[in-house]
């Protein structure tokens, strides 16, 4: 199944394709370097190969204007302006979670295909998806019209599942953070839903979100009491993944409205995130109005 537009469908073949080689590629990249992401995190090997990796490759597309990522502090303008020419801004996270490669657990590639310059509101994607480094390699893509999954071997998709939706009964929630840099009505909310739900929680968000997509439930980052913003980025993380799970016929939130509402101020703004089941995401804005 492919994008309708050729240009997008180029952008998404070119990231699955990658992926393969970029799973294999993460063995003896492991290590933390003496470099910070824009965001101030440490970044291991992987993430900058991973990042020269798909961005030379996504820069080399005709019809892309504009690369951006999770590890480099600025845009870079590699076409057309994607504002007023019909190009298009790729916003990749090259490897959600990478420190869990020294633990050796799941994580993924994010990315966003917005027709707007970046930063730009969630609502000028055209399509997002993550890969997932789990067992197997996996691909999600939400467009305007389905959400689907694929398996990746070797450079070629195959599809698993069309039309994927949130199941009706939630199961799993996870939340990033500590309790105790939690504000205190979140506490209370997440104090009923672990009574209700079970705790599922692997610490690199496409692994997290993706067991959403699966079992049902919420996963969050919430806005922390030292950091009322929290941790993850909005173009690069909760964009893409509000787009996905709202296509998929759940909600998004920043505590308040959807993420795909946020107005950016710069590339690396952080946000609250908050995906799952649309009752779960009201209670929670209920809690925090
Ligand atoms: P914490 C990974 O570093 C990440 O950006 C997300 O993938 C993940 O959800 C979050 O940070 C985990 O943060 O504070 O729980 O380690």
């Amino acid at each position: 199944m492919t994008v309708s537009d050729p240009v997008v469908e180029s952008i998404v073949a070119t990231i699955s394709r990658s992926a393969t080689e970029i799973r294999q590629g993460l063995i003896g990249r492991r290590s933390t370097v003496d470099e910070e992401n824009p965001s101030g995190e440490t970044q291991v090997e992987a993430d900058i190969w991973a990042d020269e990796l798909l961005g030379d490759r996504l820069r080399a597309i005709d019809g892309v204007g504009q690369y951006a990522s999770e590890e480099r502090a600025e845009v870079d303008d590699c076409g057309d302006d994607p504002a007023t020419s019909g190009s298009f801004a790729v916003a990749v996270d090259p490897l959600d979670g990478s420190s869990n490669l020294k633990s050796n657990n799941a994580m993924g590639t994010v990315f966003g295909v917005y027709d707007d310059a970046l930063p730009a509101r969630g609502d000028a994607l055209v399509t997002a998806g993550y890969i997932l480094y789990g067992p197997i390699t996996t691909m999600v893509l939400a467009t305007e019209e389905t959400v689907s999954e694929y398996e990746l071997t070797g450079g070629e998709r195959t599809v698993v599942e069309t039309d994927l939706t949130l199941p009706d009964d939630p199961v799993v929630y996870g939340f990033g953070g500590r309790v105790p840099d939690w504000p205190e009505d979140f506490q209370a909310y997440a104090r009923e839903i672990e009574s209700e739900l079970k705790l599922r929680y692997g610490g690199a968000m496409i692994g997290d979100v993706n067991q959403v997509l699966t079992y049902g439930g919420i996963f969050g980052y919430p806005g922390l009491e030292s950091r009322p913003e929290g941790k993850l980025r909005l173009q690069f993380e909760g964009n893409p993944i509000g787009y996905i799970v709202e296509r998929a016929g759940g909600r998004s939130s920043d505590g308040s409205q959807s993420l795909l509402s946020v107005e950016p101020t710069e590339l690396h703004d952080r946000t609250p995130v908050h995906v799952g089941n649309a009752d779960l995401i009201e209670r929670l804005e209920d809690r925090l109005a």
